[in-house]
């Protein structure tokens, strides 16, 4: 295990609830960059660097290298395949979209990127992915995921219980950025009490009573982004400090 991993677990040790920060290079402003010192001081316990139709190397090591610049946090590549590889990060993390159709997220595009993982020396975090909720959300669509419909807590805990028993260490149930409706308290609840390792909660988490709801049914991990892009650092204080308090 590395540096940037054993600071997760420690957080997540301390805190109960750690908050992720998710930037996507494609939308990455100088209004964004202007948060980071913000997102720091209020403790984001790191910045993960990602989006679904990412495409651009050049964009994404320019927004990783101003990322690095601004804040001392880890940076954490969130990649939708090899082009989400940046050799100026600190992490990646390295994961399957367990429920999607196509061997194309469940290994292929793994097996294309892993070879630059190694040569830029990249700490990979092995990570199960799973696709849940109904919202029609681009990772859902460009990751031809079946999706896990919330009222299916014990699929997803099948899912993230197979992924923990192939050796993955961290588990991301993800509703899609910016969807209409959250991870479900149920869901994260039996994914979190049936498994040993934290679970990470991400999508259309817009305020400090769901971020707190969801620490309290058990994710390990809040991821926001949309939030940040569209209204500023602002209210993502608000749900670090909600967290904190759960
Ligand atoms: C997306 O879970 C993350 O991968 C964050 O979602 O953009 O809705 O906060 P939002």
């Amino acid at each position: 295990m590395g540096p940037v991993e054993s600071s997760l677990l420690a957080a997540i040790e301390e805190q109960g609830c750690i908050h992720l920060s998710l930037i996507d290079p494609e939308k990455f402003t100088g209004r964004l960059s202007r948060s980071l010192e913000d997102l720091q001081s209020w403790g984001t316990a790191a910045i993960m660097v990602g989006g679904s139709t990412v495409s651009s190397v050049e964009q994404l090591d320019g927004t990783v290298k101003k990322i690095k610049k601004l804040t001392n946090l880890p940076v954490i590549l969130f990649p939708n395949g090899p082009t989400g590889v940046s050799r100026f990060a600190d992490a990646i993390f390295f994961m399957s979209l367990l429920n999607s159709s196509t061997p194309r997220f469940l290994i292929r595009a793994q097996a294309k990127g892993a070879p630059s993982v190694k040569r830029f020396n990249l700490e990979p975090i092995p990570l199960g992915y799973l696709v849940v909720g109904d919202s029609k959300t681009a990772v859902s669509a460009v990751g031809r995921a079946n999706r896990i419909p919330y009222s299916k807590p014990e699929l997803a805990a099948a899912y993230a219980l197979a992924a923990q028993y192939l050796g993955m260490r961290f588990v991301y149930l993800e509703a899609g950025s910016g969807a209409e409706h959250s991870v479900d308290t149920s869901m994260v609840r039996k994914v979190s009490s049936d498994l040993d390792i934290p679970v990470i909660v991400g999508g259309g988490i817009r305020t400090p009573d769901r971020a707190r709801a969801l620490a309290k049914a058990g994710a390990s991990a809040i991821v926001t982004g949309t939030l940040l892009e569209q209204q500023g650092p602002g209210p993502v204080k608000g749900i670090v400090s909600a967290m904190r308090r759960a």
